[in-house]
């Protein structure tokens, strides 16, 4: 992985240095970071969640270096590193810490240090990373498109089931059949980061929010967020009606049977879900 984020040229002022006028007198330091990151599931989703704020590293690295008052390059350099290496989803970094003017008796334009350390070598844990189950339908339009198009802009899926054609359930009548499918999803986001991705993705799919349960473009909806259980005005997870529905249930006992109610095949008449292989075209 070679995906990095560079932030060249901050400046700050401050007590560095070994000479009796250094410890008296703030001098200007230039900062140069180079930040390894993984930068492809922000690539797909066009979303700050999915990478590092530079922004904010910039304002923390600053306020550091303001705040030292260390003696030599090499200790300040490697505080900014540490602090560095805290933001999730940062590899690792390299750092450049210029003295802009240096005190020395020749002539000479800078004096610099440089390190690159990686998380790895600190014990610092690698961001948090949850696992979803997500339930996709469709009942309009290019219907495999749509789950396609959902699939990409989801990020990480490692696994998916096969799609459904079921008989739509509840909504008005003459309703085309939908296609569902359920998709597993290893994020960082949040369940509400996570529910206004897929809100976003729905609204890509022009999807129009006219009669409850009629007929759409694309739903994405949140089934299984690790263990978590929210009920709140916006979000209600486990999803409130998974265990009662065959078009949720078949797909999602592919990827995860053990999340699926004991007994559930029983239970829930079979008829109108017809298992129709892969996802076309994926
Ligand atoms: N979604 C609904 C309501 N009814 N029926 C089927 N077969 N598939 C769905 O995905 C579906 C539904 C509300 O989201
Ligand atoms: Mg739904
Ligand atoms: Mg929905």
């Amino acid at each position: 992985m070679i995906d990095q984020i560079e932030i060249t040229g901050l400046r700050a002022v401050t007590i560095v240095g070994a000479l009796p006028h250094e410890r008296e007198v703030p001098q200007p330091l230039r900062i140069d970071l180079v930040v390894d990151v993984d930068l492809r599931d922000a690539g797909r989703s066009d979303e700050l969640g999915d990478t590092v704020h530079y922004g904010l590293v910039a304002d923390r690295v600053v306020a550091i270096v303001e705040e030292s008052k260390d003696v030599l390059l090499e200790r300040l350099v490697a505080r900014i590193a540490d602090e560095v290496l805290r933001f999730d989803r940062v590899d690792a970094v390299e750092v450049t810490l210029t003295k802009l003017r240096p005190p020395l008796a020749v002539d000479a334009q800078t004096t610099a240090v440089r390190i690159r350390r990686a998380r790895a070598e600190l014990e610092i844990p690698t961001t948090t990373t949850h696992r979803a189950h997500l339930a996709l339908g469709s009942n309009l339009g290019d219907r495999s498109a749509h789950l396609r198009r959902a699939i990409e802009l989801l990020g990480r899926v490692p696994r998916r089931s096969q799609v459904y054609e079921t008989d739509p359930v509840g909504g008005p009548d003459g309703q085309g059949p939908y296609l569902n499918m359920v998709v597993e999803v290893e994020t960082s986001l949040d369940p509400f980061a996570l529910l206004r991705r897929c809100q976003r993705i729905e609204a890509a799919a022009m999807r129009q929010r006219t009669v409850r349960w009629g007929a759409r473009t694309l739903d994405v909806d949140i089934v299984l967020f690790d263990d978590v259980v929210i009920d709140s005005e916006e979000l209600t997870i486990p999803h409130p009606r998974f265990a009662e529905r065959r078009f949720v249930l078949a797909p999602l006992a592919e990827i995860a049977p053990d999340r699926c109610p004991p007994g559930w095949e029983d239970d829930l008449p079979a008829s109108g879900v017809r298992s129709i292989g892969p996802l076309p075209g994926a």
